[in-house]
């Protein structure tokens, strides 16, 4: 039986203390909450997801490298990356299937340095301000975007 690519959902810098800090910014869900809400919806869309997160950027730009032999899409959200990142943009323009971007809160009510993203100029879409539902209706999307 042919070998069923996963969707990467990658989280960026200090997602790992999400649930655990600035509730009423990014809510009380935890990670780990998160990973498993997605990875059940995951199971209903018949997709397979392998979620990581990494505080480093070095490290996301080498899972984006992997993802081009290994993954059918990628979900992320680049955290502080998102406004700085040139290194994950780039890694991205090599990936050829379908990327959706994640933001928890809506970064274009926040500070003025949050509403430019360099990940949403690869981005097949960006989600802001849907709190950690975002997640499940990107992968919503995604299930779209892989079946073609
Ligand atoms: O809204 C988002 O999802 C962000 O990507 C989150 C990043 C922020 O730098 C972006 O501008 C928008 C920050 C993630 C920090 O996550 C924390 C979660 C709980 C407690 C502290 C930080």
């Amino acid at each position: 039986m042919p070998q069923v690519k996963p969707i990467y959902l990658m989280n960026g810098p200090n997602l790992n203390l999400l649930g655990l800090r600035q509730p009423e910014i990014y809510g009380r869900e935890t990670l780990g909450d998160v990973e498993a809400a997605v990875a059940a919806l995951a199971v209903e869309l018949g997709l397979v997801v392998e979620a990581m997160q990494s505080n480093h950027e070095g490290q996301l730009v080498d899972w984006i490298h992997a993802a081009r032999e290994r993954a059918a899409g990628i979900i992320i959200n680049p955290g502080a990356y998102s406004h700085t990142s040139v290194a994950i943009l780039d890694a991205l323009n090599a990936f050829e299937a379908p990327v959706l971007e994640v933001h928890i809160s809506n970064i274009h009510k926040r500070e003025a340095f949050r509403h430019h993203s360099y990940v949403s100029g690869r981005a097949e879409g960006v989600i802001a301000g849907f709190g950690t539902e975002g997640y499940l209706l990107a992968l919503r999307r995604m299930k779209s975007l892989v079946s073609g």
